[in-house]
């Protein structure tokens, strides 16, 4: 797949790495210390060896509340403009904001991650006028409510109609299947059952023909089994992330990058002839 310049194969798992973007920014010169400690972030993560940083500045907690788009643009666009031009990395926009799809494409983003997948007003046409690549997650309802009472048909037939429908979106406003990843949307109005049944058919996903991303790291659906709090979940997170890729996800968003590049390394090798086979 092409992202920008840089044309990825995606017959490997790939890892993209989640990079936190501080909303306290301190008053002075908080600005160069959010830029380097991003850079600091993004180094050890493509060191680690993700081939996507994910650059996110809204808070999709379940009853967060929304950010102001000023604050979205002030908290990614320095960091997405400071890594695209430090390294030869691919970076992504976590946003549902078409102003700040804009100006993070312009700054170098080559990835359009949505969690509201190109729902809002004049998101589609402006995803489609960058040019860049787009991912279109899937969501019950809105982060505020979301948890309150998920409610499917079958969730894993559920989930592929909603993307097929916005692939269909997607190659109508003018971006190509070639450009467009999926995502189930894990944790995204789903219940604990609704999480488990969608890992454990992921497969059906790839009826659609496209790349699969997905994001379970640290999770409340890791945390509410084993019983551990946000950051005692990395392994049942890279437990979480082998399954997927054993079931064909392409691309994994995680926190713990080096640990998890690690373990699909172990799939890659079970998958590669060693000529014992
Ligand atoms: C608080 C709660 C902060 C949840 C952040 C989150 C995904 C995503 C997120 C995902 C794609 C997190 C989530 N999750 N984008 N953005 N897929 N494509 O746990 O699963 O990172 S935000």
């Amino acid at each position: 797949m092409q992202f920008k310049s840089v044309n990825l194969d995606l017959s490997v798992p790939r890892v993209m790495g989640i990079l936190n973007v501080t909303p306290d920014s301190f008053s002075d010169g908080g600005q160069f210390y959010q830029k380097e400690h991003a850079l600091r972030q993004a180094e050890k993560m493509i060191k680690d060896g993700a081939h996507f940083i994910d650059i996110g500045g809204e808070s999709t907690r379940p009853g967060a509340k929304p950010v102001s788009l000023q604050e979205e643009l002030d908290r990614t666009i320095p960091a997405v403009e400071s890594i695209s031009s430090t390294f030869d990395t691919i970076v992504s926009i976590d946003t549902s904001k078409p102003q700040v799809m804009l100006e993070a494409v312009a700054a170098g983003a080559a990835l359009i991650n949505d969690v509201r997948a190109l729902q809002e007003d004049d998101a589609l046409q402006v995803a489609a006028s960058t040019g860049a690549n787009v991912c279109l997650m899937h969501m019950q309802g809105q982060p505020r409510s979301m948890q309150v009472s998920p409610h499917y048909h079958d969730v894993v037939d559920d989930v592929a109609a909603f993307l097929a429908e916005r692939v269909a979106a997607c190659e109508a406003a003018g971006i190509s299947r070639t450009q467009i990843l999926i995502d189930p949307g894990f944790g995204f109005g789903k219940t604990l059952s609704h999480n488990y049944q969608l890992l454990d058919r992921l497969e059906e996903l790839h009826s659609l023909k496209i790349p699969l991303l997905v994001g379970m790291s640290r999770k409340s659906m890791i945390g509410n089994v084993l019983k551990r709090d946000v950051n005692d979940r990395q392994a049942g997170s890279i437990a979480a992330a082998t399954i997927a890729c054993i079931k064909g996800a392409q691309i994994h968003r995680v926190h713990d990058v080096k640990e998890t590049v690690d373990a699909l390394k172990i799939v890659s090798a079970m998958r590669t002839d060693f000529e014992y086979k």
